[in-house]
């Protein structure tokens, strides 16, 4: 398969490009580094030194004899995009090339702008370069479990059956996101929807949770293949950002009372649901919905799993409830179903105390470069 990954250099991006690339695809990544430049604007970069995507592809080609292409540029640039998709014809596109932060967009008026921009503009682009290129092509959009919001009913898996005064549909399952970013991936959802009635294309939406962990089985190859790992208040997830904070000696950071509930997975998990879904495309005119989470957890849940082990390892971790900066219910009902992935092959790593103890390791060597002042600066939602 060719496949092309916008966002190569994120969290999951290049992590994405290495496990194509080793299970024998061509890959092509392409990336505008804004996460980089705005993380070190914002004064916090990732936890580990992340060289730039080119050095990472000679490492990785150095290593693994297999080739993995980079661009670097913005894909609301048509232009731009479109010479990459004709450079390469893809069979995939993965799309991870938005903006990810609840935080970010929640900021300034600017920054909200700024998501909307890029998250809405970057979506219509992909559609029009795979219209104009290669109409077959399979899209891969990472979408969020946060579009589905906190409901006080089970989430279905993107659908769900209604009857209405005795006639019966089948509608995208309602979503209300609880900030801009999430937003956002409900209008681009809505974008995706449209064309896939419209034009006929293929697209499969993983409803993602927050993913936790560092390793991946590529990465543990070399240190200079690491994710780009970021655990400040902006770009970092609840998880990794609780490791850190217990290896800097700093209190966990739980907003509110803690019994918001989501749906987590390990970043191993996130390769191989998208490696799945790749090789099992939908048929041209279908939007196929995926829940990509494996367990469900509370903050409180995490921040207890964190100091068992943390203490066990001798770091006497500390917790602290904060007022909630982020407008979101505390205390809720939570019952997604996620059952589409593991139908298709999917085994969940847990979130055992072994998996927790390897990241506690793995941030300890990088401890000198924590830095604490990026950690929690209560940006507000209102
Ligand atoms: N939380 C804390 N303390 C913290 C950070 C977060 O209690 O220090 C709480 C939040 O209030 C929230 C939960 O932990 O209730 C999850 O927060 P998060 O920051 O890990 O996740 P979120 O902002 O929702 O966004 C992340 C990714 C985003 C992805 C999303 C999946 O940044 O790209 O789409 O997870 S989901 O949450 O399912 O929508």
């Amino acid at each position: 398969m060719r496949v092309l990954v916008l966002g190569a250099d994120g969290y999951l991006g290049w992590a994405t490009c290495m496990h194509f690339s080793r299970l024998g695809h061509e890959v092509a990544g392409v990336d505008n580094y804004w996460r980089r430049r705005v993380s070190r604007e914002l004064g916090a970069g990732p936890l580990m030194p992340t060289p730039r995507l080119s050095e990472r592809a000679r490492r990785w080609e150095a290593l693994t004899g297999r080739k993995i292409s980079i661009h670097v540029g913005d894909i609301t640039d048509f232009g731009f995009l479109l010479s990459i998709f004709r450079q390469h014809m893809p069979d995939a596109v993965v799309h991870y090339a938005e903006q990810p932060s609840a935080v970010f967009s929640m900021m300034s008026r600017e920054r909200a702008a700024f998501t909307v921009r890029n998250n809405l503009v970057g979506t219509l682009n992909i559609v029009w370069a795979v219209r104009e290129t290669v109409p077959a092509c399979h899209i891969i959009k990472l979408g969020t479990m946060g579009e589905y919001g906190t409901p006080n009913i089970d989430i279905e898996e993107g659908w769900l059956d209604v009857e209405h005064n005795g006639r019966r549909e089948k509608f995208l399952f309602p979503r209300q996101a609880g900030s801009l970013y999430h937003t956002t991936k409900i209008q681009d959802t809505d974008l995706l929807w449209f064309y896939v009635r419209t034009w006929g294309l293929r697209v499969t939406d993983l409803m993602q949770g927050p993913v936790y962990g560092i390793m991946t089985e590529e990465a543990g190859i070399d240190s200079g293949l690491l994710p780009n790992f970021n655990y400040d208040e902006v770009f970092g997830t609840v998880l990794n950002r609780f490791i850190v904070q217990a290896v800097a000696g700093l209190p966990l950071t739980i907003y509110g009372k803690g019994g918001q509930v989501r749906g987590y997975l390990n970043i191993m998990d996130s390769m191989r649901c998208v490696y799945l879904a790749s090789m099992t495309p939908p048929g041209p005119g279908q939007l196929r919905i995926f829940n990509q989470v494996t367990e469900t957890f509370s903050v409180n849940e995490l921040a207890q799993k964190t100091k068992k082990v943390g203490d066990e390892l001798g770091y006497s971790v500390r917790l602290r409830h904060l007022e909630n900066p982020r407008v979101e219910k505390e205390e809720h009902y939570y019952n997604p179903k996620y059952t589409g992935l593991a139908g298709l092959g999917l085994t969940p790593h847990r979130l055992t105390g072994e998996v927790l103890a390897g990241m506690f390791r793995l941030v300890e060597k990088y401890k000198k470069r924590i830095r604490t002042d990026a950690i929690f600066r209560g940006i507000k939602w209102r």
